[in-house]
């Protein structure tokens, strides 16, 4: 359906790829590569308004987008219930998400399918048709989803193993330092806390011998004494090495995040630690939290009915949107499972599209995950900033953010000059650099 009367009809879609400067980030995968992709969209309406989107940008999510560009041209930006069938429609029936259509787009999203690379695409889409429709009516996009329950978003500190810099002195250089024992883990929270307020913090794990991660915590828990804290080694480890982590950290821990590869894993860790009584929140056990094992609908009722996990962290690049974020919210509440929020390398755009989502939904009961401190750059008139710990929720019309044509266009010739493999994350080649033997590890590592 067209909405020519009000001009919300769209004329024009433009996709720009982008290489963004990203630190040395360490995981059980590799290191992430000095530039990560990323994909921005601009929904141009016939009114003469301009929506905002972002989402991954590497070759296979960019090859899904082209074809969606084309066929919106015609259509309303209010029609998003009919994205997904559009979709379906211009780039072929999404496989079942079963493991027979999985594909490796870096190992730490879980099993992937081409139905899953498809809602991550949808979900660009529908914030920037969101963006627009909210300026063309005067409204913020949280009014779109039906107003917003809080002024701020509270996020977590998000800190990472890291080198000083990057193999072979390639990308930017930050003046952070290397981060690889408990010292400089709590030396980086600090500087977190100083700096944006946060008074949460999330450790990458998966990097070191858990050992060494559990030290590490233990640290932060002393300098941190009642904070939240919270560890994700990204399924690395075995039900057995993560039992015994639930059991050394259960009394500093607000969760455990994918400790271990799979559904029945996580069931087995989850009934393991069930009991324990020790949880601050007076919940029995340490509540499981994962961004692996459940990111889609499909996945929820195994996970459930075994109850697998306690906290699912929604992304609305993983879920197909800001909509679908809501109604996983809403399936989570009917469960009682709580909901936080997970990010990848991420620009101020979909910072800006978490903290509208993130203020609609009342029962959002931990800080969210961002990456946005580690991300020096962007394709903003002007950054989003953290204070206290929080990003305030913009209520100008749409997403409230403004499009900086130039750094847009610096950071496009980035992409299109790349002829070193940075168009696709790979963050075992990346690690290759520096350990020329390195595999991506089988899991559980330990
Ligand atoms: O950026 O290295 C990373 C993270 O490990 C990211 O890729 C994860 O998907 O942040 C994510 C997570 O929480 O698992
Ligand atoms: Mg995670």
């Amino acid at each position: 359906m067209t909405d020519a009367r009000h001009g919300l009809t769209i004329s024009e879609v433009r996709l720009t790829p982008v290489l963004v400067a990203d630190p040395p980030l360490l995981n059980t995968q590799g290191v992430h590569q000095p530039y990560t992709p990323r994909l921005i969209i601009e929904v141009i309406t016939e009114g003469g308004v301009t929506g905002l989107g972002e989402t991954y940008g590497d070759s296979k999510y960019l090859e899904l987008a082209q074809p969606l560009a084309t066929a919106l041209i015609g259509r309303s930006v209010t029609d998003l219930n009919e994205l997904p069938a559009l979709a379906a429609e211009v780039c072929g029936d999404p496989p079942a998400a079963t493991g027979a259509d999985a594909v490796d787009v870096g190992g730490l999203r879980g099993v992937q399918t081409a139905g899953k690379l498809r809602l991550s695409v949808l979900s660009g889409f529908e914030v920037a048709c969101l963006d627009a429709w909210g300026q063309a009516a005067g409204l913020p996009v949280h009014a779109l989803l039906g107003g917003k329950v809080r002024d701020r978003v509270e996020y977590s500190a998000y800190l990472f193993y890291r080198w000083a810099g990057h193999p072979g002195g390639r990308g930017e250089r930050d003046d952070w330092g290397a981060a690889l024992d408990p010292a400089g883990v709590v030396a980086q929270a600090r500087r977190f806390a100083d700096t944006y307020g946060f008074t949460s913090f999330k450790l990458k794990g998966g990097v070191f011998p858990p050992d060494e991660e559990i030290a590490a915590v233990r640290a932060l828990a002393a300098e941190f004494p009642g904070r939240p804290l919270r560890l994700d080694p990204n399924g690395a480890w075995s039900v057995k090495t993560s039992c015994r982590v639930a059991d050394e950290l259960g009394d500093v821990l607000e969760y455990l995040e994918d400790p271990t590869s799979g559904t029945a894993g996580m069931a087995e860790v989850a009934a393991a630690v069930r009991g324990a009584g020790r949880h601050p929140s007076g919940r029995a056990g340490l509540p499981l939290a994962t961004n692996m094992c459940v990111t889609t609908f499909d996945e929820i009722a195994g996970a459930f009915a075994r109850d697998a996990v306690q906290v699912v962290l929604a992304d609305h690049h993983y879920w197909g949107g800001l909509r679908a974020t809501r109604e996983l919210a809403a399936v989570c509440r009917t469960f009682g499972v709580g909901l936080s929020m997970h990010s990848n390398t991420h620009l101020g755009i979909s910072l800006a599209a978490m903290t509208q989502v993130a203020a609609t939904v009342p029962h959002l009961g931990h800080a969210c995950d961002s990456h946005y401190p580690w991300q020096t750059e962007d394709v903003l008139t002007e950054r989003l900033t953290f204070r206290d710990g929080r990003v305030d929720v913009s209520d100008t019309p749409g997403l409230g953010v403004t499009l900086d044509r130039d750094r847009l266009a610096v950071l496009h010739r980035r992409w299109l000059a790349d002829d070193g493999g940075l168009r696709d994350r790979d963050d075992a080649a990346a690690m290759r650099l520096a350990d020329p033997g390195w595999v991506t590890p089988a899991l559980p590592r330990w």
